[in-house]
This record gives C-alpha cells, sequence and structure tokens, in this order.
C-alpha cells in the first residue's frame, strides 16, 4: 500500500514539474487597460513566437492595429520611453504578404520610411516608441531572434450576446408550439 502510495505520488510531482516547466515565456507587466471595449496587457521583453504564445494563453493575440486611433492608444499606453513593443502583423507564412495573427483583414498600415525590407529574415513587427518623436509609432519588420516587449489584445468573448441570441430563439420556438 504504501509503495503504491509513493509510486502515485512521484508519478504526480513529474507530472506538476512538467507541466511548471511548460509555463509560458513572457510574464505579464502592465494592464488590463480596456480600449473600445477590448483588453490589452503589455508583456515583458520576448521573442515574438513567445510573446505570442504568452498571448494565447490569456485569450488573445499580440494586438491588431485596426485604425489610427488603435496605434496611437497603443503607442502612447504602452510604447512609452524608446522601447519597441511586438504588434501581431507578420509576413512568416509568405514573403512580403502582411497578414495579423488574429487572422483579421490588413485594413490599416503605419511603416517608417523604408520599411518594410524585403528579407526573408524580417518576419515579425515591431511599433517604434515614442522617442524619438520622428518615427513615433511607425512600424519595422525585425529578425526572430529579436527580444522586444510586446502588446497584447484580447476581445472578450460575446458571452451577454449569446445568450440574448438563446433567449430570442427560445422565445421563438415557444411563439411556434402556441
Ligand atoms: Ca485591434
Ligand atoms: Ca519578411
Amino acid at each position: 500500500m504504501r509503495i503504491l502510495l509513493v509510486s502515485v505520488l512521484s508519478v504526480f510531482s513529474f507530472i506538476v514539474l512538467f507541466s511548471t516547466s511548460s509555463a509560458s515565456a513572457a510574464s505579464i507587466i502592465g494592464g488590463p487597460v480596456s480600449y473600445s471595449g477590448h483588453i490589452y496587457y503589455k508583456l515583458d521583453t520576448a521573442t515574438w513566437s513567445e510573446a505570442e504564445a504568452t498571448a494565447v494563453t490569456l485569450g488573445g493575440h499580440l494586438a491588431t492595429v485596426n485604425d489610427a486611433a488603435e496605434n496611437q492608444f497603443i503607442l502612447d499606453t504602452f510604447a512609452t520611453g524608446t522601447n519597441s513593443v511586438w504588434i501581431g502583423l507578420n509576413d512568416a507564412a509568405e514573403e512580403g504578404t502582411w497578414e495579423w495573427v488574429s487572422t483579421e483583414d490588413v485594413t490599416y498600415e503605419n511603416w517608417a520610411p523604408d520599411e518594410p525590407r524585403v528579407n526573408p529574415s524580417a518576419n515579425y513587427v515591431a511599433m517604434l516608441p515614442l522617442s524619438p518623436p520622428a518615427t513615433a509609432g511607425q512600424w519595422d519588420d525585425e529578425y526572430s531572434s529579436n527580444v522586444r516587449f510586446a502588446v497584447v489584445e484580447v476581445v472578450p468573448e460575446p458571452s451577454t450576446a449569446i445568450l440574448l441570441g438563446f433567449g430570442l430563439l427560445g422565445l421563438g420556438a415557444r411563439r411556434r408550439k402556441n
């Protein structure tokens, strides 16, 4: 009995050790901050891929910048000082074809002068910080090995809307029965 207990415990501790060792790489250092109904976080420095993996565990992705106003919000809130921040744009799948990791359509771009480069090694986009002001908020395609701060955007589940929808469906079904 004691042997069984010991072996069960050792299997359990192995599982605990194994699961904690595969924890995400980038820690949250800012947020949550709400903007236009979405939730944003700032992550500590990591590669783009590590930051995106952490974003997924938070229920989101690296930020999708849909327009100039959102670009300004991210700049003012998360790209203060002299440090760039990763956003979700990348051409990792096909060189020169820029896509948001959230799979949202590309509706806005804000490249720095001479960017993006045609470079199969520079596939991940960072937003340039407030300083220097000349390029503040503009975008630069960078290497997968670069480590940067990152901005995560979470679109909250529309649970209220879904519940309301079910309620209306239920009402419709009752009406048809009557
Ligand atoms: Ca967005
Ligand atoms: Ca590229």
